[in-house]
């Protein structure tokens, strides 16, 4: 489209330069409407060429982070994902920790246990919660304690089914470390309450 539509004003230029020698111009009055009506055209094409790598499919909200005591290597960091396309998180990172995986809770052996996933679907207009006794973000080997009322970067990527990808960074607000525990039922252990990761 573009290809095509970036010529045209050049043109339109040539016709004037033309009609300045050659009076009544009506080629001139054509030229400058048609540049009237392409150049909207051409500046949104332009306009959209340039937005669309940098529009966001994906937000990310309430993001937060269980906050850590001295000792505690792992946390997990909650957040609600919404996209406006199919896609999936495939991977996460962050400043505040060496090892960052994502993580489903999943019942074995009646016992309610959490495991790396290599990805996690987030469907076209229905938001995915991460929270505690569900899905998360893991934070491991942390080299320090995550103290509350800080923030942590994490930084998301999203890949779609093209393979297109897209990342969106979110600062964590750190909560205290009892922050959001979920009701306790069947023995389910809320993220970073100091169970094993691997
Ligand atoms: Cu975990």
């Amino acid at each position: 489209m573009m290809t095509v539509l970036l010529p045209s004003p050049l043109r339109a230029r040539a016709d004037d330069r033309a009609c300045a020698r050659s009076r009544p111009c009506r080629r001139s009055l054509l030229a400058v409407a048609r540049r009237l009506a392409v150049q909207p055209a051409l500046a949104l094409a332009l306009l959209g060429a340039v937005a669309s790598p940098a529009l966001a499919q994906v937000t990310v909200s309430e993001a937060w982070v269980r906050g850590t005591v001295p000792g505690m290597k792992a946390t997990g960091a909650f957040m609600r994902i919404e996209s406006r396309a199919d896609t999936r998180l495939v991977a996460a990172a962050s400043p505040v920790a060496p090892v960052v995986e994502i993580h489903e809770m999943a019942m074995v052996d009646n016992v309610m246990r959490m495991r790396a996933i290599p990805g996690l679907a987030v469907p076209a207009g229905k938001p995915v919660d991460l929270r505690p006794g569900g899905y998360h973000v893991m934070l491991m080997d942390l080299p320090r304690p995550l103290e509350r009322g800080t923030t942590a970067p994490i930084t998301l990527t999203f890949q779609s089914g093209d393979g297109r990808r897209e990342t969106v960074k979110v600062a964590a607000e750190v909560r205290p470390l009892a922050a959001g525990a979920p009701p306790v039922q069947g023995g389910a252990s809320a993220p970073a309450s100091g169970h094993s990761h691997r």
